[in-house]
């Protein structure tokens, strides 16, 4: 829960800020972009300078988000040393460090102070003022908060951003962090002149060849393993270079592991750069997958959480699973009386 008063300090600071800085985490997705969009509009209407700056590329899918091409790529389109340090920072949809790998210098040198508006679990201590609710369903729901508390009006393309966010981290009302207020918001932003259909055609119904090819490679790989409660995938480096994809390509695949029938545990394991696994983990309701990515110093939520491994995938895998089996036999103990 974010207490009023909190509410009212983070409002505070974005009045008093005249330059204004915003950032995501790496990968960034519909929650942390709409976010992002819906925050910057409201402060260009109020005359403020803003900067969007990611750690890595957006997908081409969001562009809706940044209509006016105004996203930079931390080191791509923008040096960091070299930006006017802003009289504040805002991070959405993160608090924690390893999700900022590449923005560290913004939010760590800057000076300036940092307010943070996040639904994840994992809080590294890197915010002056947090918005940190675990119970949201997105980090657009505090942002829609934030907006009504300081008075702004939603306007047709804010409630487009804040639409967008609510569908991508639910996954269109399917996921079970989704409640009365979801559904409450989600008709109030319809109200404001949010779109359903355009929104999931642009974010569901515009993949390219390439990333249908790779999901095609990777589905082949699907294994089970731990007496068929853990389906594993795999992703070579070989698979991105043969298909063309790239490794934005790979958001929601894992749950492609979760579709076959008795999986409790989802497991995707992507080969990066050097003998980098970037290891992602999704599981059914009442196990703990966010356990299990902690002993890879990687965070998330209770149900989908990702961390980096070092080794080659068969490596990785084997010591990823026995963190799992630990997991399961945690669950499956007996309640004490
Ligand atoms: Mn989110």
């Amino acid at each position: 829960m974010i207490s009023n008063a909190d509410y009212q300090a983070a409002v505070a600071a974005l009045r008093r800020a005249r330059s204004v800085a915003m950032t995501t985490h790496v990968k960034p997705d519909a929650d942390g972009l709409g976010s992002a969009a819906a925050l910057r509009r409201w402060l260009l209407d109020a005359g403020k300078t803003v900067d969007v700056v990611v750690p890595t590329p957006v997908s081409e899918k969001y562009a809706f988000l940044d209509p006016d091409r105004d996203v930079k790529v931390a080191g791509r389109d923008v040096d960091l040393a070299a930006l006017e340090p802003p009289d504040l920072i805002v991070i959405v949809d993160t608090a924690a460090w390893q999700q900022l790998e590449g923005v560290e210098p913004l939010v760590a040198e800057s000076g300036a102070p940092v307010l943070a508006i996040d639904h994840h679990q994992t809080v590294d201590p890197l915010a002056d003022i947090a918005l940190v609710d675990t119970d949201a369903a997105a980090t657009v729901v505090i942002v829609h908060r934030l907006l009504m508390q300081a008075g702004a009006s939603i306007d047709e393309a804010t409630a487009g951003y804040l639409f967008a966010g609510l569908v991508g981290d639910t996954d269109w009302f399917r996921l079970p962090n989704v409640s009365p207020e979801t559904f409450r918001l989600a008709a109030s932003l319809v109200e404001a002149g949010a779109n359903p259909t355009e929104i999931h055609a642009r974010l569901h119904l515009s993949d390219d060849l390439a990333k249908m090819r790779l999901w095609g490679r990777a589905v082949e790989t699907l294994h089970p393993a731990l007496d068929d409660r853990v389906m594993v995938m795999h992703l070579t480096r070989a698979m991105f270079r043969e298909t063309g994809a790239d490794v934005g390509d790979t958001e929601n695949l894992i749950n492609e592991c979760m579709r076959v029938r008795g999986t409790k545990v989802g497991l995707m394991l992507v080969e990066t750069e050097g003998e980098q696994v970037r290891v992602s983990l999704r599981c059914t309701p009442g196990l703990n997958v966010l356990k299990v990515a902690e002993q890879f110093d990687g965070g998330g939520h209770t149900r989908a959480a990702g961390a980096r491994a070092t080794g080659s995938l068969d490596h990785v895998e084997a010591q990823v699973l026995a963190a799992v089996e630990e997991t399961l036999a945690d669950a499956e103990e007996p309640e004490n009386p």
